[in-house]
């Protein structure tokens, strides 16, 4: 019996992908995706049936928030079975915070959802959009047995499949513009695509697949540096009914250790903020205790981000709020990896 070919359906959200420039301004504004579609003649080579769904009003992912992302989710929920990959297309600039924020409402997936976009619109004779898109579309419909091969959320570009929320972007430049500085690639497309099968997120088979659309936008990322004062500091974490606090240090975890600094912070979390540590590198672990300057945030309770990316603590942030998770046990839940998103 010859393998039934993959179904794949293709999620337009916007992005440059899919823009052309405005005739009277010259600014790239997002564009109709039937037209998009016909840019791209080659899509009917491939060996899987792929259907398509657009947002009605395509966005450039700079407008990109939670209610998108349940959007996503909801078509993604409301196909999952009947198609064996998703590929969902988004402008670049947020691509590392929507696959992040996904792979947290998609829980216990059992199929790919392959984040994917480009540098140059579709239409443009150098576009990268045609190698990105084409190889998203491969990597969804690997099967082995019958199965997917890949069952997390990932992002594709330049020749590599990544896991989403290991994700950041890098460059407004290059082709190459992302990169997953704590984590291997999935997968690499060369004359073949060379799949990374050890690294593979792999959820518990016999869990059933459900999504997390509650996400709590009571948050913030503040990225410290020499000489932020007491009064943004305090102002910040006295911004009435935030929750959490992605807090951006030096190196392994490091801030100063001031006493008004820990002061305020310790003040904050005794009233019940949650604050993540989270380094301001772009590779590499924040280990608290390491030094002098990270030992205070250890002892007064602030919680490692490890290794993850700003990207995917916001959004885990999110999500944990969302979820109501009880504060005794938010600090464990948070340094627990539940999508591969930190080591
Ligand atoms: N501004 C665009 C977006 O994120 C950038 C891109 O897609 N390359 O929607």
């Amino acid at each position: 019996m010859t393998p039934s070919k993959a179904n794949i359906l293709l999620i337009y959200t916007g992005g440059t992908i899919g823009m052309v420039k405005d005739f009277e301004t010259g600014v790239l504004k997002a564009f109709n995706f039937n037209k998009l579609l016909k840019s791209i003649p080659e899509l009917k080579l491939l060996d899987c049936e792929i259907a398509t769904v657009s947002f009605e009003k395509p966005i450039d992912s700079s407008n990109m928030n939670i209610q998108e992302w349940v959007k996503i989710t909801k078509i993604i929920e409301e196909n999952y079975t009947k198609y064996d990959g998703f590929v969902v297309l988004h402008g670049s600039d947020t691509m590392s915070y929507s696959a992040s924020a996904l792979s947290f409402m998609l829980e216990n997936l059992d199929k790919p959802v392959v984040f994917t976009g480009s540098q140059l619109p579709i239409g443009d004779l150098r576009t990268d959009a045609k190698e990105n898109l084409i190889t998203a579309i491969q990597v969804a419909s690997l099967q082995e047995n019958g199965k997917p091969v890949v069952t997390e959320v990932c992002l594709y570009f330049e020749y590599k499949l990544y896991r989403g929320n290991r994700t950041t972007k890098i460059s407004a430049e290059h082709f190459n513009a992302f990169a997953s500085p704590n984590f291997p690639c999935l997968v690499e497309s060369g004359v073949n695509l060379k799949v990374n099968k050890l690294e593979l997120f792999k959820s518990s088979s016999s869990k059933k697949f459900k999504t997390n659309i509650v996400f709590d936008d009571n948050v913030m990322v503040l990225k410290i540096f020499p000489s932020i004062s007491k009064k943004v500091v305090e102002t910040i974490l006295s911004i009435s009914g935030l929750k959490g606090i992605v807090l951006e240090t030096y190196g392994a975890g490091n801030a100063s250790n001031e006493k008004w600094f820990i002061d305020l912070l310790q003040n904050a979390i005794q009233k019940g903020l949650h604050i993540i540590n989270v380094t301001q590198c772009s590779g590499g672990s924040v280990t608290m205790g390491q030094y002098e300057t990270s030992s205070q945030l250890k002892q007064i309770g602030v919680i490692s981000g490890k290794d993850i990316t700003t990207e995917a603590a916001i959004t885990k942030l999110m999500y944990l709020l969302g979820q109501n998770v009880a504060p005794n046990v938010f600090k464990t839940i948070f340094e627990t990896s539940l999508r591969g998103e930190m080591n």
